[in-house]
């Protein structure tokens, strides 16, 4: 049994003991063991065989001997007599957002549910509001937890993945034979989730069995799944899978270009190679008819040369138009990480965030931007404590503080994240909105209307002249919220008219607008913003997220307001307050 499996049984026995009703310190100790045992840098078989179980964190005797069990039979005693009492279906049920221990031993003692299927079964049939302490909003929920769960597929928020496939890829490039790398796959196309991992070195094959040891031996990997010469695939303790690829460095070209795919783009350039007489593989061009020596490309660029086109950017290769695009010469002059001059969306302990205005500023500067916009909540999202109206003075003078100790490094603007409520209205009257340098506007709550009303409503607030950026205006949380059912094309009309920019939030749970959305919003003339929404400094660090989705919008920098300078920012933003007052 690996580190994972023997963590997973422990969290089984925490969640079962807890379903039961035991003593809660009981539950503890069984789920902060299954902690430890599964972020355990080693094998924890060797800890055992070393007798070193009982020197980890949290594990006394009995459990130690609830691991010799597990690892030397293979199972544990314990585990199956708990699972003889409490059915596997029960302990599922606590998977479902707003379901916990207690609710599910309820719904099994009270109700004789036994599995989700019946949970959904009961709650459709509005039997779970007839317990009490429950209602239609609580059963609500739960339908909607259970609908999140079946979505939920293997695929992981780029999040998540990112900063553990380059610090994995960076150490890789540090062993001594590797001349270079990257990470390939749906990760180096900025997928807003990511299948698997794919990492892609460049060495003499003489050392590829080196490189590949030291792969197998990383501390993340907890299991190794496929050992070959060129390939090694592994798994994380999150369960993760990285696959790893070695290669010469003279074909390092065909290999990046193959293995950051997608499949569709792949397969185009394939065809394009067949129609000029090559077989086009990981390795190299292959003459299909005459007895021309094969290509090797060490680049990119020169696999998209021979076949008779511009290299494209990793973000847009999904086949959505790029392939013609690169032949003709007409691909997008996609926007970077560096022409942002600003981040526009950032809270403060004013409302949720947890530093203050002036620790963003210094953390925003040394990241190399121009300005920033200070974007607490307004007090009416009752699930933070926002801005009172009150405290806008107070803030504006936190913030003039702040600009005067920065000395020119930034410029810090004074903006709400005003809240949209049910009915379309706003938090603060329009006297209000003014005293504010720009206004965004958001929806958090009640999500799930109906198509006409949450179109409805986001539209009367585009229409308020102070709202000049609507922000994650699809309101999607990956992956536990779907997006709200709007009408985008009535929206983008919206922001066109009225002119108001769209927010791509680059929080990677967020990515909303997507991609897909991005690239029709800027077809159709919208304004875009990209912005962190950090509420911490380490957050303003998200903006590349948000800036990969909006290369696979194929968004180019002149149609980000934040790219702009501040000068033409704060003349658009005093023109739409123009149009407010007049
Ligand atoms: P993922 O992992 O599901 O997020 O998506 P990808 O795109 O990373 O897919 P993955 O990991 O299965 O394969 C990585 C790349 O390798 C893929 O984008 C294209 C290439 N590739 C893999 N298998 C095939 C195949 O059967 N045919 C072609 N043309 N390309 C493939
Ligand atoms: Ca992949
Ligand atoms: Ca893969
Ligand atoms: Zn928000």
């Amino acid at each position: 049994m690996n580190n994972r499996e023997v963590a997973a049984i422990f969290y089984e026995v925490a969640d079962m003991l807890q379903i039961k009703g035991e003593i809660i310190h009981r539950v503890l100790s069984y789920r902060r063991a299954a902690e430890t045992i599964e972020q355990l840098p080693r094998d924890i078989n060797a800890i055992h065989a070393e007798d070193g179980l009982t020197d980890l964190p949290g594990i006394g005797e009995t459990l130690a001997e609830k691991i010799d069990e597990l690892l030397t039979t293979g199972e544990l005693t314990f585990h199956k007599r708990l699972a003889e009492e409490v059915p596997q279906g029960v302990v599922a049920m606590m998977k479902v957002n707003g379901v916990g221990p207690k609710k599910a031993a309820r719904f099994w003692q009270e109700l004789g549910i036994t599995n989700i299927e019946l949970l959904q079964e009961a709650a459709e049939a509005g039997k779970l509001r007839e317990l009490s302490g429950m209602g239609k909003k609580s059963e609500a929920n739960i339908l909607e937890g259970i609908k999140a769960l079946a979505r939920q597929t293997d695929r992981a928020s780029i999040g998540h993945v990112y900063p553990l496939a380059h610090e994995m890829l960076d150490r890789l490039l540090q062993l001594e034979p590797v001349e270079r790398g990257s990470v390939a796959g749906s990760l180096r196309r900025y997928r807003d989730t990511i299948g698997d991992v794919d990492l892609l070195v460049a060495a003499s094959m003489e050392h590829a069995a080196d490189i590949m040891e030291a792969f197998k031996n990383f501390p993340e990997v907890s299991n190794v799944l496929v050992s070959g010469e060129t390939k090694t695939s592994v798994e994380l303790g999150s369960g993760l899978q990285v696959d790893l690829r070695v290669l010469p460095p003279e074909r390092y070209g065909t290999l990046l270009v193959y293995f950051t795919g997608s499949k569709d783009h792949n397969v185009r350039l394939r065809e394009r190679a067949l129609a000029r007489g090559w077989s086009l593989n990981e390795h190299e061009f292959q003459p299909t008819t005459d007895d021309r020596e094969p290509i090797l490309c060490a680049t990119e660029e020169e696999v998209y040369r021979v076949l008779g086109m511009a290299w494209v950017p990793p973000e847009l290769r999904e086949n959505r138009g790029e392939i013609e695009a690169a032949a003709e010469g007409t691909l997008p002059d996609l926007i970077t990480l560096a022409d942002l001059r600003g981040d526009l969306q950032m809270h403060t302990t004013f409302s949720d965030g947890k530093t203050s205005v002036l620790e963003m500023a210094q953390a925003a500067a040394d990241l190399g931007y121009e300005y920033i916009l200070i974007t607490d909540h307004s007090h009416g999202l009752g699930v933070v404590d926002g801005l009172h109206p009150e405290q806008i003075a107070e803030q504006r003078a936190a913030i003039d503080a702040a600009n005067e100790h920065m000395q020119g490094r930034i410029r810090i603007l004074h903006g709400v994240e005003v809240e949209i409520k049910a009915n379309g209205e706003l938090d603060y009257d329009d006297e209000t909105l003014a005293r504010f340098d720009l206004v965004q506007g958001s929806i958090h709550t009640s999500l799930r209307q109906p198509r006409e009303q949450i179109t409805e409503r986001l539209l009367a607030a585009m229409r308020n002249p102070y709202i000049a950026i609507i922000g994650h205006p699809r309101g999607r949380l990956y992956p536990d919220r779907e997006p709200a059912d709007l009408d985008m094309d009535r929206i983008y009309n919206a922001a066109v008219e009225y002119d108001v920019a769209l927010e791509i939030n680059a929080n990677p749970m967020r990515l909303d607008l997507d991609a897909a959305h991005a690239r029709r919003a800027v077809e159709l003339g919208v304004k875009l913003s990209i912005s962190t929404d950090a509420h911490h400094p380490d957050g303003l660090r998200n903006m590349h997220y948000g800036v990969g989705t909006a290369r696979r919008g194929w968004v180019t920098a002149p149609s980000v307001i934040n790219t702009w300078p501040l000068e033409e920012l704060l003349d658009w933003a005093e023109r739409r307050r123009q149009r407010a007052t007049s």
